[in-house]
C-alpha cells in the first residue's frame, strides 16, 4: 500500500514538471487529486488495511496529498507569470500602427534610355554583345585602323592602364572581338561604358555607348541610311527631321555624322526653337578593319554606327549638363 502511494508521487511529481501549460496542469490535479482521482482510489482501500497499519498509511496518503498540492501551486504561480508576462509585452507593441515604408527606387536614365535603344534595334534582328572595359590597344585602335599617330591615340585623350594597355575609348573594340569569333551575316549592337580625358557641360571622363555593326554580302550606305532613319523615327518621334553630313572616321569610308532637327519650347518667346542637334556618327566599315579580322573584304561590305547614351537620354528630356546625369543627386535621378 505504502509502495502504492510513493509510486503515485513520482508519478505525479514527474507530471507537473513537465508540464508547462496551465489547462494542463489542472488536468494533473484532477487525475490526481480530484474526487475521482488516484488519491482518493488509495484512500478508499485503507478499509483493507490492518488497524494497526492504518495511522501510518493515512499519514503518509496526508504527507503525499500535502507535496503534490505544493508542487502544482509552485508550478501554477511560475506559469502564470510566464503568461503575464507574455501579455504584457504584446500590450506594449500597437501591432494596428501601419509599417514603415521601405522607399521604392527604379532603373537609372541612362539604363532606360540604353534598354529603349537595344529594345528599339533587337526588334530588326540585332543581338547585344558585350566586352572588356580595359582592352589593348590593338583592339581598340589598330584593328581599327587608327594609326600610331592619330590624335585620338594620344595620352591627353586616352586613359592608359599600363603600355599596351587603355580604357577603352569607345565600344568599337568589341565589334572587332565579334568579327573574330563569327562569320558574316552579323547584326550586334553593343552598350558599355566607355572612357576619356575629357571632361566639361557635355563630356564626362566615363560615359554610356552604344554602337552597331551589320555585315553581309551587298550592304549598301541606303541599308545604313535605312536603319538609322527607322532608329530615330522610333526613339524621337516620326517627323523628326534628319540630315546626314560628311564626317571623317579611320574605321569607315565613307563616314558622316547624323543630326536631327531638335524643336524645344522657346522659354521667353513663348514659341518653339530649332536647332540641328548631332546625335550619333556612322559609315561603311572599312576594308582594312575586315583586313585586321580576317573578312574577304571583296565579298562582304557593312555598315557601324555609335552614340552616346546620355547625349540621347539629355536630348530626349532636355537636361542641359552631363554632369547632372553621373553626380547622382537624387532631386535629379528621381524626376525620370
Ligand atoms: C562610330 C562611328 C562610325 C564603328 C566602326 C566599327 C567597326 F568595328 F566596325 F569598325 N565599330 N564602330 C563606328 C563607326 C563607330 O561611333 C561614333
Amino acid at each position: 500500500m505504502k509502495d502504492k502511494i510513493t509510486g503515485m508521487e513520482q508519478e505525479a511529481l514527474a507530471a507537473v514538471a513537465a508540464c508547462s501549460d496551465l489547462k494542463l496542469l489542472e488536468e494533473i490535479r484532477v487525475r490526481f487529486l480530484g474526487r475521482k482521482g488516484l488519491l482518493t482510489d488509495i484512500l478508499r482501500g485503507l478499509a483493507t488495511v490492518s488497524a494497526e497499519e492504518r495511522p501510518a498509511v493515512g499519514q503518509a496518503a496526508n504527507l503525499v496529498k500535502e507535496s503534490i498540492t505544493a508542487v502544482i501551486d509552485a508550478r501554477k504561480a511560475l506559469l502564470e507569470s510566464a503568461l503575464e508576462d507574455k501579455q504584457a509585452v504584446e500590450e506594449a507593441y500597437d501591432w494596428t500602427l501601419p509599417g514603415r515604408c521601405v522607399p521604392q527606387g527604379h532603373m537609372h536614365v541612362i539604363n532606360q534610355v540604353a534598354r529603349e535603344i537595344i529594345e528599339i534595334f533587337g526588334q530588326i534582328g540585332f543581338q547585344v554583345a558585350q566586352g572588356p572595359d580595359v582592352e589593348t590597344e590593338y583592339y581598340n585602335f589598330d584593328a581599327l585602323n587608327t594609326p600610331s599617330d592619330h590624335p585620338a591615340r594620344d595620352s591627353h585623350d586616352t586613359f592608359l592602364v599600363k603600355p599596351g594597355v587603355v580604357l577603352r575609348t569607345h565600344t568599337s573594340p568589341v565589334q572587332i572581338r565579334v568579327m573574330e569569333q563569327v562569320k558574316p551575316p552579323v547584326a550586334v549592337i553593343i552598350p558599355g561604358r566607355v572612357y576619356r580625358v575629357d571632361y566639361d557641360a557635355t563630356h564626362s571622363p566615363m560615359f554610356f555607348q552604344v554602337e552597331g555593326l551589320l555585315v553581309d554580302e551587298g550592304v549598301t550606305f541606303a541599308d545604313l541610311k535605312g536603319t538609322l532613319m527607322h532608329f530615330i523615327h522610333t526613339f524621337f518621334g516620326p517627323h523628326t527631321q534628319v540630315r546626314f553630313r560628311p564626317h571623317f572616321f579611320p574605321f569607315t569610308e565613307p563616314s558622316a555624322e547624323v543630326d536631327i532637327l531638335w524643336t524645344a519650347d522657346d522659354r521667353h518667346g513663348g514659341g518653339t526653337k530649332s536647332r540641328w542637334l548631332e546625335v550619333l556618327g556612322c559609315g561603311m566599315v572599312h576594308p582594312e578593319v575586315f583586313k585586321n579580322v580576317g573578312y574577304d573584304y571583296e565579298k562582304y561590305s557593312g555598315f557601324a554606327f555609335g552614340f552616346g547614351v546620355d547625349r540621347m537620354a539629355m536630348v530626349r528630356h532636355g537636361i542641359s549638363s552631363i554632369s547632372h546625369v553621373y553626380e547622382n543627386d537624387l532631386r535629379f535621378v528621381e524626376q525620370f
